[in-house]
C-alpha cells in the first residue's frame, strides 16, 4: 500500500506513495503501518535527504477508512490503542513536501498539516468531513489548523466540514504553490533537491525537534517568546559546525560549499 521510489538529481529524495487507490488511499491500519515503517526506514538512512508524500491524481488520501473504523468500540481506540504510529509522521526529522492532488480529507488533510511544506496540484480538494460522520479530527486537525490559520477558519471547517480548494487552502496559510496536475510532483521534486544540496546538519537544526529544540517548528509549539530563545540557541549552534564556517567561507570565496555534515 506504500511505494518508496529513490528520485531527485542526486538520487537523495525519497518519494513515498500513498498506494491504495480502489479506497482513494483511504487510511486503513495496514497502510499507516506501512507508512510509519517507510518514513522510519528513510529516517535512519542518511542516503535521503528530502522526504515527499504523495497519492495519486484523484486522492491524496479521503481520509480514515470508514468502514474499518465503524466497526471500533471506545475499548479498541483508548485501551488497544488502534492507532498507534498514526503520528509517526510529525516526527520525522528530515524536511516532508506533501504534494497533494486530488481528495486530501480528513486524515488526508491532517497528514498535509504534519508535513513541512505543502504543496497542491489545481485539482486538490482539503477538509475536515469528520462532523457529518459523528466524529472529530483525531491526527491533529483541532489543534494545527488554528495554528496555520485562525480560529474562525478552523472552526468552520471542523464545525461546517466543508471542503476548500487548493487556492482556498493556499489563501488560509496550508498550501504555499499551486501547480498543474502533472507538474505538481516533478516540481516537489525540485524542491527537495533545492532543500537536499544544503547541509544536513543544518536542515536539521531548521526543522528538527533536537532535544526537543527547533527552529521552524517550535512557532506552532511555543509562545513567541520561548521561540525566539529556541531560534536564538540553534542559531547560535551552528557556530559550533564546519557546516556553517564552510558555508561562510565559500560565500567569501565565490565558491560552493562542501558540507561534511558535521
Ligand atoms: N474510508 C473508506 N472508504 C472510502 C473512503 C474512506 N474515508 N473514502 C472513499 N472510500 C471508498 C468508497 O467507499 C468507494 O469504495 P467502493 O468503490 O468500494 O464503494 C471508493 O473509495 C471510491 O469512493 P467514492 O465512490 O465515494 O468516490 P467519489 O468520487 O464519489 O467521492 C469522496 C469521493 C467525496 C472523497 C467520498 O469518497 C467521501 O466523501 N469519502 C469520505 C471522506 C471522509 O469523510 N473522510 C474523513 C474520514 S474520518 C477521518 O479521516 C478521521 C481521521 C482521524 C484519525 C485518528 C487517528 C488517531
Amino acid at each position: 500500500m506504500i511505494t518508496l521510489t529513490r528520485t531527485g538529481a542526486q538520487e537523495n529524495v525519497a518519494l513515498v506513495t500513498l498506494n491504495r487507490p480502489n479506497a482513494l488511499n483511504a487510511l486503513c491500519r495496514q497502510l499507516m503501518q506501512e507508512l510509519s515503517e517507510t518514513l522510519l526506514k528513510i529516517e535512519y538512512d542518511e542516503s535521503y535527504r528530502v522526504i515527499v508524500l504523495t497519492g495519486n491524481e484523484k486522492a491524496f488520501a479521503a481520509g480514515a477508512d470508514i468502514k474499518e473504523m465503524a466497526k471500533l468500540e471506545f475499548k479498541d481506540v483508548f485501551q488497544n490503542d488502534f492507532f498507534t504510529n498514526w503520528d509517526t509522521l510529525s516526527h520525522i526529522t528530515k524536511p516532508v513536501i506533501a504534494a497533494v492532488n486530488g481528495f486530501a480529507l480528513g486524515g488526508g488533510t491532517e497528514l498535509a498539516l504534519m508535513c513541512d511544506i505543502v504543496y497542491a496540484g489545481e485539482n486538490a480538494v482539503f477538509g475536515q468531513p469528520e462532523i457529518s460522520i459523528g466524529t472529530i479530527p483525531g491526527l491533529g486537525g483541532t489543534q494545527r489548523w488554528p495554528r496555520f490559520t485562525n480560529k474562525s477558519i478552523a472552526m468552520e471547517l471542523c464545525l461546517a466540514g466543508d471542503k476548500i480548494s487548493a487556492q482556498d487552502a493556499k489563501e488560509v496559510g496550508l498550501v504555499s504553490k499551486i501547480f498543474t496536475v502533472q507538474q505538481l510532483i516533478p516540481e516537489a521534486v525540485l524542491l527537495a533537491d533545492r532543500i537536499a544540496k544544503n547541509s544536513p546538519l543544518i536542515v536539521k537544526t531548521v526543522k528538527a525537534r533536537l532535544c526537543r529544540g527547533s527552529s521552524i517548528n517550535a512557532a506552532y509549539e511555543t509562545s513567541l517568546s520561548q521561540g525566539l530563545q529556541t531560534e536564538k540557541h540553534l542559531f547560535q549552534s551552528t557556530f559550533a559546525t564546519n557546516d556553517r564556517l564552510e558555508g561562510m567561507t565559500a560565500f567569501a570565496e565565490k565558491r560552493a560549499p562542501k558540507w561534511t555534515n558535521q
